[in-house]
């Protein structure tokens, strides 16, 4: 009896939490090539609350589908892994940001231009869903810092569809 008490206590505590926790701000999608077959979007996940939350997919129409993603560094090469959940640690942040963490649009329907909007869906752990617009950024007018040069990202974006098994 004392242990359903408890658990039923915990329920309770945990729903109030739920969504308005995550504030999303700087989003922001490269433009991609015509001939590229993948795009990349960015956005910086605030959460505000008392517990870690994790983002655990994105959805778009743009693409055939989206995955999360991490560069890690293989020798002096940037590589990109898809990864389950990119975690927004309680009273941090999570960036998703160029030669980091992205959210990875993989079989476009169509180029991303400069000036588009794409509606994104975010699912997290707990908040459960936020939608959003992002808007699709020309590479070389970007807004957000880089912590890569363009030179070596557009290489890696050109090396990707070899690296990646669908
Ligand atoms: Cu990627």
């Amino acid at each position: 009896m004392k242990t359903l008490l408890l658990t039923v206590a915990a329920l309770a505590f945990a729903f109030p939490a739920l969504a308005a926790d995550l504030e999303v701000s700087g989003a922001f999608i490269r433009a991609t090539p015509k001939a590229a077959s993948a795009g990349a979007g960015f956005v910086t996940i605030k959460n505000t609350g008392k517990q870690d939350d994790k983002l655990i997919a994105a959805s778009a129409n743009v693409s055939k589908s989206v995955e999360l993603h991490t560069h890690i560094k293989d020798g002096e090469i940037m590589r990109m892994r898809k990864v389950d959940a990119i975690t927004v640690p309680a009273g941090g942040s999570a960036e998703l940001k160029p030669g980091g963490d992205h959210v990875m649009f993989i079989d476009l329907s169509a180029p991303l231009k400069d000036g588009d909007k794409v509606a994104v869906t975010l699912k997290f752990e707990k908040a459960g869903e936020i939608k959003l617009d992002m808007p699709v950024v020309a590479v070389g007018s970007m807004a957000a810092p880089m912590t890569m040069d363009h030179g070596q990202h557009m290489q890696h974006m050109q090396q990707m569809p070899a690296n990646m098994k669908h």
